[in-house]
């Protein structure tokens, strides 16, 4: 019988590398540095009911949420950790207004995060996790990224990827040649291999929507999240865990649709999104659509959306393709 090989995400890292000949293994130093700030946040994450870092940090970020102490503990540690590598030009985070100064930032690539996607869960032990995406500069070498350099569409990204903390620690990546999956050892500190070649499946069973905005969405995902209840369908699962990064994971994994439609709570005429474009929609849309799924924005394929600011907001459907596929015929007015 063939025995598996252990690969630590490390020599999975180098190894993706070599394929490319001309690669300088400036992204592989970037993304290596990374691994290193998830598994620093992970150990705090699972020591959070234990120490103060558990709680409000008495602040609001730039969307005017309540900062958590582990929010503000995870922007400082991949903060720090990627400030004087060399490889960035550009850094912007969820949690900061403008693009974060860096100490050398005249490196060739941007990076964009959400430290800690479903902070607000983190007190009941719910999976948060980080969020990341990587572009190449656009603007001159030489010196300092800019604004031009991180407002780009998710069509131009080089690799995103996100950690989770759950019940285990996973990080998933993709630099477009297939999605992987690693599970830490926390014994070790070692990322291993565990999920090589993510395919999500065509179809799945279960829909993630927060259902207690029903009254306020529009008419088209009323009517496809009814038509998935109906007992022809199955009927689909209902499951929402209000972090993102744990539903989306759980849809790459088993299949299915997560959506965060638009709301017409307050602005009647044109709604509002809630989902940020470039911290959360466009990495975990790029995953999904590397693992053979789908991603829109209403009816657009969401990897066309243009950042015009920093923290745009954006309307969400993700999932098996076949899922997304039906909810596009709804939007569509097909069905
Ligand atoms: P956060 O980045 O402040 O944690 O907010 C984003 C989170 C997502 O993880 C999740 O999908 C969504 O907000 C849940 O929102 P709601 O509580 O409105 O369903
Ligand atoms: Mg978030």
């Amino acid at each position: 019988m063939e025995q598996q090989r252990i690969i630590s995400v490390q020599r999975h890292l180098v190894e993706s590398q070599h394929v490319h000949p001309q690669a300088t293994g400036e992204l592989t130093g970037l993304l290596w540095d990374l691994t290193l700030a998830f598994k620093l946040i992970s150990a705090a994450v699972n020591k959070a009911g234990l120490t103060d870092v558990l709680g409000m940090a008495g602040s609001t970020n730039v969307h005017g949420e309540d900062v958590t102490r582990m929010d503000r503990y995870a922007q400082e540690v991949i903060v720090r950790m990627m400030d004087h590598g060399g490889h960035l030009c550009a850094m912007a985070s969820e949690e900061e207004e403008e693009i974060i100064p860096l100490t050398r930032g005249d490196g060739r690539y941007v990076l964009c995060f959400d430290p800690l996607d479903g902070s607000s869960n983190i007190g009941v032990n719910v999976s948060v996790g980080t969020i990341f995406s990587i572009y190449r500069r656009v603007s001159p070498t030489g010196g300092p990224g800019c604004l031009e350099d991180v407002l780009q569409p998710g069509k131009a990204l080089v690799a995103a990827g996100y950690a989770v903390y759950g019940s285990s620690t996973m990080l998933v990546y993709s630099t477009g040649a297939g999605v992987h999956g690693f599970t830490l050892d926390p014994s070790l500190g070692e990322f291993l291999l565990s999920h090589p070649n993510l395919r999500i499946p065509r179809r799945g069973s279960i829909y993630s929507v927060n259902e207690g905005n029903q009254a306020w969405w529009d008419d088209a995902t009323r009517r496809y999240v009814e038509h998935l209840k109906a007992p022809a369908q199955g009927p689909y699962k209902s499951r929402y865990i209000g972090s993102m990064i744990a539903d989306v994971h759980r849809t790459l994994l088993t299949g299915g649709v997560f959506l965060y439609p638009r709301t017409y709570k307050k602005d009647k005429a044109r709604g509002e999104a809630k989902l940020r474009l470039l911290y959360e929609a466009l990495p975990m849309a790029f995953l999904v659509e590397q693992a053979g799924g789908r991603a829109l924005a209403g009816s657009q394929p969401l990897m066309e959306v243009i950042p015009h600011t920093l923290h745009q907001r954006v309307e969400v459907a993700m999932g098996s393709p076949a899922d997304v596929d039906d909810y596009a015929s709804f939007i569509q007015g097909a069905r």
